[in-house]
């Protein structure tokens, strides 16, 4: 049951739930989601007394209805409310605010940023919008109609950077001021002031060069499957931190914003993208899967906009960026986050970086490899593969002209299973995936062409069933240095000497 406040309509905000989501309150169907991770919100009309509320958390798959979401990837989709909701309760005879950004921009050092507004409900009469940084009054300027964006540039007084070493949060609000003086609505966010730039070809954060070293990770624990508690999402920071890692890339769908407001306060940085796993030609040419697949991004750029820890969107992992015929689906792709957000660089995980047509558009080139693992069976040592294919790899880029580009390492590992040890260090043993991520650290990190690496992947996770299951032991994707309940595995010591030097 929800009951609103006398004089109130409601506004219920859902972090994600998942696949599809219908919403209704007494009986009427109010709003609907089609994308299990992305965050959406549904309008309540105003109404006095206890009211029924119904969340239909629908977990089949459906090619029409929630296209973004496919049995075949290597995750465990789960059906389920997976993330917090809450029931906003606002003026029914005033404006509100629907939606406010907070920028840094190019004068960040000095406290510069560039607020945007958007408000909804009813038309405003006579009403002020105040805007207010670290509790300073910044500025008041008349609100504008529902649908109508405000936009203006600010200045914090008592600039302070944030940094991985020292990650300062500024405080953000807009406060919805009625005639008669009184507020009626107030929106409250933190930000940070820093700025993620690609300069002479080198990924730069506050005008210094960023070599990322982190993982891939994917919102999943044994005992609540994707709905993870905060709890665990901060023992999991607390883990990456102890290896050494400053970046996390959160594969392969949008970030639950608990979890980046704790990578904004322990200065993590971030990769953010949407829901995605190697897309067919087909689906990405499909006129509905775009129409829901620009939806889902956009969600996704609105909802983590003001998160400084995320530095980087991206999308349609492992898509089919090697064909002509989805050109519109990656240049529309890059053209709304760059419309939605000036401020971040933008790319998507490549497989097949050779054939890639779109790399001209990433502000960095993200390489998924698996050396002498999916490739070369039989090679007598796969570990002496990973330096070799680096190499190739950059100099078929610098060839084709990407040479200003920096290059990532967005995958690469293997799979162990937690415990087990042969006395060949074979597939599979600890011993290996250990020799195998240390290595893959080790030559990433010595060559300044690339601009860091993310390992596939931080612990295990459950995996679709059927046909791929064959290749993945116990129905999970094995390659995390932890296991599922994470318990380390050799591989996450040997990855910490490498990001830790020592
Ligand atoms: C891909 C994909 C990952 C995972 C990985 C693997 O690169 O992006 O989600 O499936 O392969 O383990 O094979």
């Amino acid at each position: 049951m929800i009951e609103l406040a006398p004089g109130c309509r409601g506004c219920l905000r859902f972090g994600a739930v998942s696949i599809g989501a219908k919403v209704v309150v007494d009986g009427g169907w109010l709003g609907r989601n089609t994308c299990g991770y992305a965050p959406f919100t549904v309008d309540v009309p105003a109404g006095a007394g206890p009211r029924e509320l119904i969340v239909v958390a629908d977990n089949r798959f459906d090619a029409e209805r929630t296209p973004m979401h496919e049995p075949s990837f290597d995750f465990y989709q789960h059906g389920g409310i997976l993330r917090p909701a809450r029931l906003d309760h606002l003026p029914d005879s005033h404006p509100s605010v629907a939606r406010f950004s907070i920028l840094p921009t190019s004068g960040y050092r000095e406290g510069a940023v560039e607020f945007r507004v958007n408000v909804d409900g009813p038309p405003p009469d006579g009403h002020v919008l105040e805007f207010r940084l670290d509790g300073e009054v910044v500025r008041q300027v008349p609100c504008p109609p529902p649908g109508e964006k405000t936009i203006f540039d600010a200045c914090v007084r008592n600039p302070k950077l944030w940094s991985l070493e020292s990650p300062h949060l500024h405080e953000a609000e807009v406060r919805l001021i009625a005639p008669d003086g009184r507020a009626v609505d107030d929106a409250v966010d933190s930000f940070g002031l820093r700025r993620v730039e690609v300069i002479g070809g080198k990924l730069m954060l506050n005008g210094d060069a960023l070599q990322l070293r982190g993982f891939n990770r994917h919102e999943w624990h044994p005992s609540c499957g994707s709905a993870t508690s905060e709890a665990q999402m901060a023992s999991d920071l607390a883990l990456l931190r102890h290896a050494g890692c400053n970046f996390v890339r959160g594969c392969h769908y949008h970030q639950d914003q608990r979890f980046l407001d704790l990578c904004d306060r322990m200065g993590m940085l971030v990769w953010e993208e949407n829901l995605g796993w190697g897309q067919s030609e087909q689906v990405l040419c499909d006129p509905n899967f775009r129409d829901h697949h620009r939806q889902a991004l956009a969600a996704m750029v609105e909802a983590s906009m003001n998160h400084p820890s995320v530095i980087l969107w991206g999308f349609l992992n492992e898509g089919r960026s090697d064909l002509p015929v989805t050109e519109e689906i990656y240049a529309e792709s890059f053209q709304l986050i760059r419309e939605m957000d000036p401020t971040r660089l933008v790319t998507y995980a490549t497989n097949r970086p050779g054939t890639d047509r779109y790399l001209s558009l990433c502000d960095i080139i993200s390489l998924n490899l698996y050396p002498g693992w999916y490739s070369d069976p039989g090679h007598p040592d796969p570990v002496a593969l990973i330096a070799p294919a680096f190499d190739t790899h950059l100099a078929d880029l610098h060839a084709r002209g990407f040479a200003d580009k920096p290059v990532l390492i967005s995958e690469i590992g293997v799979e162990c299973l937690y415990g087990w040890r042969d006395s060949h260090g074979d597939f599979f043993s600890e011993a290996f995936q250990a020799r195998y991520l240390s290595e893959a650290c080790r030559a990433a990190l010595a060559d300044a062409r690339f601009c860091g690496i993310a390992i596939w992947h931080f612990a295990d996770t459950r995996t679709c069933s059927g046909g791929f299951a064959l290749g993945r032991p116990r129905t999970f994707n094995n390659k995390g240095v932890l296991d599922e309940f994470r318990r380390t595995k050799e591989a996450y010591e040997a990855v910490r000497k490498v990001f830790c030097g020592n």
